[in-house]
């Protein structure tokens, strides 16, 4: 239902996505876009390509008077540091990076790898993620995220609201909901930058006001855990994908493992606990949809790794250039805009319609019908 693709170099002169499917009649608010990108330049232990830029997008088309129109969304942003052209080329790989697998699989230099396999490209995914929220928002359908690891700094288990989540990290340098924690977690995040080193970690990202039935059971490529995992899973530096309580349901057994059912005439069907993280069978269950989303530590290090002179093929040290020391804090910014894409496109398969007002119809039927 909705398709995006991203365009760019990391210093090239443009950034851009088009986002395919909306609906026409939504409201679209540029700032909040632009709020959107912000947000993902911050963060404690980010690097300095961050006080160059102040990434803000430009209507490309889609929209007409401040509404979207049904065609597609093209959003545009210029980078002040443009100068791919003229950067040198790099000789020896960085472990961890797309550097030595992209070189030879494209018979190119590394820069022409690395200038697309940068990071830099989740500032289109974020400002496409962002019309994506927008639309959800019409729904009443919100979504979060939170730091729960840097390094071994770890918050303890707790589990919040999307609106406890965002008052808790309104002014948390590392999107975390624990002050204390939050102090640990700078930390370990300066003594990576001290040593020369970079440092990863895990987010959670939480989806509110969900009906049940978004996704799928009946075929392996609409299930929503699969979509949301492989989405997830296409952000740099990502690592591992849980739904829900995760990789810990594997240590329980059944009886403390699943969530019982129970209906009210107001709630309609209800779970009082969450661990399958709003999922099961493929299919949105009603409750929260919960994902963790584990990176790894940047691969970029000041005090390199061994690697080979892909000219010399002498083993050397590999190339270093400006970096983040951590990007977990602008990874779950950038995981809540890959959620929100996934579930705008479930939402839209489900109640699809080429307006919002006939969005609006489709779904109010259906909630009156599952109410019973
Ligand atoms: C990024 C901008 C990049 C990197 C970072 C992500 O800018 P520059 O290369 O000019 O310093 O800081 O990318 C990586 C860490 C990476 O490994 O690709 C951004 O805007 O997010």
């Amino acid at each position: 239902m909705l398709n995006y693709i991203t365009t760019g170099e990391s210093h090239g002169k443009y950034l851009a996505t088009i986002l395919e499917g909306l609906p026409s009649g939504l409201a679209f608010d540029l700032d909040f876009v632009n709020a959107e990108l912000r947000r993902r330049q911050g963060g404690f232990g980010r690097g300095g390509r961050q006080k160059i830029e102040t990434d803000c997008v430009e209507i490309m088309g889609g929209v007409i008077r401040g509404k979207t129109t049904g065609a597609p969304l093209g959003l545009i942003l210029k980078n002040r540091d443009n100068t791919v052209d003229a950067l040198p080329d790099l000789e020896r790989p960085r472990p961890g990076h797309a550097d030595l697998a992209g070189a030879l699989k494209y018979h190119q230099s590394i820069r022409a790898i690395l200038e697309r396999s940068s990071a830099r490209e989740t500032s289109m995914r974020v400002a496409a993620g962002a019309a994506c929220k927008l639309f959800l928002r019409e729904f009443g359908i919100e979504i979060a995220s939170h730091v729960v690891r840097i390094g071994p700094a770890s918050l303890p288990e707790r589990s919040l609201t999307v609106k406890e989540i965002r008052a808790l990290t309104k002014d948390s340098p590392v999107n975390c909901v624990c002050p204390k924690t939050a102090r640990a977690m700078i930390r370990v995040i300066e003594k990576a930058r001290k040593q020369s080193d970079t440092v990863g970690g895990k987010y959670e990202v939480r989806a509110a006001g969900l009906p049940a039935g978004l996704g799928s059971c009946v075929h392996h490529a609409r299930k929503l855990d699969g979509r949301l995992a492989g989405m997830l899973m296409s952000k740099q530096s990502v690592k591992a994908v849980e739904i829900g309580e995760g990789d810990r349901l594997g240590s329980l057994y059944g009886s403390g493992a699943h969530d019982e059912i129970f209906y009210s005439k107001s709630r309609g069907y209800y779970h009082r606990t969450n661990r399958a993280g709003g999922i099961e069978g493929g299919m949105t269950n009603g409750e929260d949809v919960v994902v963790r989303v584990t990176m790894k530590p940047i691969a970029t290090l000041a005090r390199p790794l061994a690697s080979v002179n892909m000219r010399t093929k002498r083993t050397e040290k590999a190339d270093f250039e400006r970096s983040d020391f951590c990007a977990v804090p602008a990874g779950s910014v950038i995981g809540e805009a890959l959620v929100a894409y996934v579930l705008a496109d479930a939402f839209l398969e489900k109640f699809g319609g080429d307006s919002m007002r006939e969005i609006r119809r489709n779904y109010d039927g259906y909630r009156r019908q599952i109410r019973g």
